[in-house]
């Protein structure tokens, strides 16, 4: 009651749900800071290595129920607010969800970060404060708008604001050479404009409270010193004007999942927070050393994709420009500090920049990221001679049309180990992008397995499952997910199927209130729930599973006297603002809703629904309630998937194709758990060097695919606008197919139906979704931020001292 007075201000009777979210927020708080303080002074006494985790985005979510259940003292807080008369639910439902990712790379981030506080690894995560995360989207009339989220709107109590941690950054400008005290060429960087970034702290809470790590967030500030130069032209307010835009560096990301759009601000946020967090990193690193020759014992930088590959230029900058070090030594350290984790090889991904862009921007770097480029290409020479191909394929400078800078060859060249996000991924980063690299430099790349953290996305998603398991193994599991492999023999006990059982019904029930709320619709509790959740992409195939849907919908209508097992067709996910076509499949999956679930004809066997505004709090009451996770990207283009593993660990079975970390949830599950569908990777690459396939051949051979697409492209769906499916049609006839949509039918809904056939037996349907749960902990982000610690970073665990002054 205290904090609701003096921190928020208010008495009890005008207090909001608000007012209380940030009551019991501050009380949290509270408890944290001195375990915090404890936890960053060991760091510090120990002088301990530490990872520097850099991304662009830390998608976290909501706060408060994380904080309760890593400090142990959820119930502790709902019998006090029971007390004051108050739910902890509508506390909880005050919060908003910090979005500041797009999709799997920002969450990967957050959850490593839970794992890294988890098991005592002094982590440290940086990156932007951004205003506004990813918008929040809503429908209307069908199709997707966007609206700004302004999560900050009425404060964020978990952040501290740190308004005396502050660097500058520079921008544009030129490069001066002048010769230094011991006559050598040097350069200086000079009329440059200049933006400061300001830290926010926010504690990170890991399981048990032991360790509270730091989240760093810039954001940017105008400096306070005037451009004088349009000052005594009298353009007054064209200097303020300057200043005030420069703090739209940190107003907005990006709202772009694996695809680049190449616009300077975008450079400009990467170049923003990298510099801002080097400049940190070699200040706390000063305060204990005078050489830099142990920095990368006690510094690891990981980037998280190529969005802060820049870091490796400003750290030679750095360390050549400002620290005088010499730059054969530099290399050395800089190419000894940094590691870099690529997510994606679909090649509009892949960061190029301009070289203008980069020498107006960045006028020294271009400078750097020639001479780098300049030694390895002399070196590689001298052993490849005369292959010109290759030493073009190896530069990190594209000279096929517009110059550009690789962004991701800048990445590899200036790191010790390069990793992708599963094991076929990884395999695929040796045969492709990074082929003459890989020859070059055959120990460079290792593959590190994506994984999840099981305190969110287990414990606290699904308390009903979880205190399931607590009651039959014990807690382990929590932070040491292997343990969950003991439910395995569970599986064969009539018994606790039920109870599983029980579990999920009550988690589908709470997905059914919420698809009520959110939609309007009233789905059947005992039909397939089946799920498909993640961003609106072309190569994610959301097409597949409408495609199947319309032939599902068609079959139910042929044959009304079949006892059909009852359907829910669950989608979430958003589209980026400029991807049209992913916004027509958003409009085409509500179109087909409308018709779907108004049709009497299929007795409420089908039903269909686009959940808006999917983030990480709808995934926490999605993923829980599923039956089946749909995972059926065209294989060889998803590099992991993380998805796949929340809803596999929740006890779902997963149909999908053996793309990205799909492959090794199989050997995990085993072959029987799973359904399995499809063409392989290397299956999709011979049709493609063999120059593709006649989508038009596959399907006049198959009359429901005919059928469902005739459908589609005759305006039985949009009747008010026949024509408006003209470019999904088109994409999957004339257009080629790309994603083997077409190619992949068939044999997906030879899957489904086996997936219907499997449901109408309860129990073997359930003894497979708990070996599903029971076989996944080697998922957990423990295991595999552990292995990054032991193979990539070489950190340890630090057991904080709490036992100090002020320990509460
Ligand atoms: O397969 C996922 C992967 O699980 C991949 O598409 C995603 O990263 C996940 C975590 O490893 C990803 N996101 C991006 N690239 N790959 C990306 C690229 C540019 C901007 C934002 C996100």
């Amino acid at each position: 009651m205290e904090w609701l007075v003096y921190s928020v201000g208010k008495d009890a009777r005008a207090a909001t749900r608000r007012d209380w979210f940030h009551t019991v927020a501050l009380a949290v708080r509270d408890r944290v800071v001195d375990r915090w303080m404890d936890t960053t002074r060991s760091y510090y006494h120990e002088d301990a290595k530490r990872v520097y985790y850099l991304s662009l985005e830390f998608l976290i979510g909501r706060l408060l129920t994380n904080s309760l259940s890593n400090l142990g003292i959820m119930d502790e807080c709902r019998q006090a607010l029971d007390r004051l008369g108050l739910s902890m639910e509508d506390v909880v439902d005050a919060e908003p969800d910090a979005a500041l990712g797009n999709g799997g790379l920002g969450r990967l981030a957050a959850c490593f970060l839970d794992s890294m506080a988890s098991q005592g690894l002094p982590g440290y995560g940086y990156g932007i404060r951004y205003e506004f995360g990813l918008f929040e989207q809503r429908f209307e009339n069908g199709w997707q708008v966007e609206y700004p989220e302004q999560w900050l709107q009425f404060g964020n109590p978990w952040e501290f604001a740190r308004p005396e941690v502050l660097y500058p950054v520079q921008f544009y400008g030129r490069v001066e050479e002048f010769r230094d005290s011991v006559g050598e060429r040097a350069y200086r960087w000079v009329d440059a404009d200049r933006v400061l970034a300001m830290a926010y702290d926010t504690p990170v809470v890991g399981y048990g409270g032991e360790t509270i790590n730091t989240l760093r967030l810039w954001s940017a500030r105008a400096t306070r010193d005037f451009n004088f130069g349009h000052f005594n032209d009298g353009a007054y307010m064209k200097a303020v004007e300057q200043k005030i835009l420069s703090e739209n560096l940190s107003r907005v990301l990006y709202p772009n999942d694996a695809t680049e759009t190449g616009k300077e601000l975008r450079l400009k946020q990467e170049y923003f927070f990298t510099s801002a967090s080097l400049q940190d990193i070699l200040r706390r690193y000063l305060q204990h050393h005078t050489s830099f020759d142990n920095l990368p014992n006690k510094a690891a930088i990981q980037l998280n994709d190529t969005h802060p590959a820049i870091g490796i230029a400003e750290l030679m900058r750095l360390l050549v420009d400002q620290h005088a070090l010499r730059w054969d030594n530099a290399w050395e350290i800089t190419r000894a500090t940094f590691a870099y984790t690529n997510h994606t090889l679909l090649p509009e991904a892949l960061e190029a920049w301009p070289v203008r862009m980069i020498e107006r921007v960045l006028p020294r770097h271009m400078q750097i990221i020639y001479e780098i480029n300049a030694k390895f290409l002399n070196r590689t020479k001298a052993k490849a001679a005369g292959d010109n191909a290759r030493l073009s394929r190896l530069s990190l400078i594209d000279e096929r049309g517009e110059r550009r800078v690789r962004m991701g060859n800048l990445a590899f060249l200036g790191s010790h180990h390069v990793n992708g996000v599963s094991a076929l991924h990884t395999d695929l980063m040796k045969q492709t992008v990074f082929h003459d690299f890989h020859e070059e430099f055959p120990d460079r790349i290792n593959n590190k397995t994506n994984g999840i953290t099981p305190r969110r996305w287990l414990k606290q998603a699904n308390p009903a499952l979880s205190e399931l398991i607590t009651t039959r193994i014990g807690q382990g599991w929590i932070s040491d997910l292997s343990q969950i492999s003991a439910l395995s023999e569970k599986a064969e006990d009539v018994v606790f199927r039920e109870e599983f059982r029980r579990a999920k019904r009550k988690n589908k029930k709470r997905l059914a209130a919420y698809i009520a709320r959110q939609t309007g619709e009233e789905v059947l509790v005992d039909s397939i729930f089946d799920v498909q959740v993640k961003r609106m992409h072309e190569y994610k195939r959301q097409l597949l599973n409408v495609l199947h849907t319309i032939a599902l919908y068609n079959e139910m209508r042929d044959n009304p006297t079949v006892s059909w097992v009852p359907v829910t067709k669950i989608f979430a996910g958003k589209a980026a603002p400029s991807y049209h076509m992913a916004k027509l499949i958003i409009k085409l999956i509500n179109d087909v809703a409308k018709v779907v679930n108004h049709d009497p004809s299929v007795h409420d066997n089908l039903k269909v629904v686009l959940l808006p505004n999917y983030n990480v709090t709808a995934a926490e009451i999605i993923i829980p309630a599923a039956d089946l996770s749909e995972q059926i990207s065209t294989a060889g283009m998803e590099a992991s998937g993380t998805g796949n593993m929340k809803l596999a660990l929740n006890g779902a079975l997963t149909i999908g194709t053996l793309d990205g970390a799909n492959v090794e949830i199989r050997e995990h599950v085993g072959a029987d758990n799973i359904f399995i569908f499809g063409m392989t990777a290397d299956e999709v690459n011979d049709l493609r060097a063999s120059g593709g396939f006649n989508p038009r051949e596959v399907i006049a051979s198959n009359p429901s695919l005919k059928r469902a697409l005739d459908m589609i492209s005759t305006g039985a769906f949009s009747p008010d606008d026949r024509n408006r499916y003209h470019p999904i049609v088109q994409a999957l006839t004339d257009g080629g197919d790309h994603f083997l949509v077409t190619a992949d039918f068939a044999d997906y809904c030879r899957a489904q139906d086996a997936a219907m056939q499997l449901y109408r037996d309860q129990e073997e349907w359930t003894r497979k979704a708990i070996l599903n749960t029971a076989n996944m902990g080697w998922f957990s982000s423990d295991r595999t931020v552990n292995e990054y610690a032991e193979e990539i970073w070489d950190v340890h665990p630090v057991h904080p001292n709490h036992d100090g002054e002020g320990f509460r």
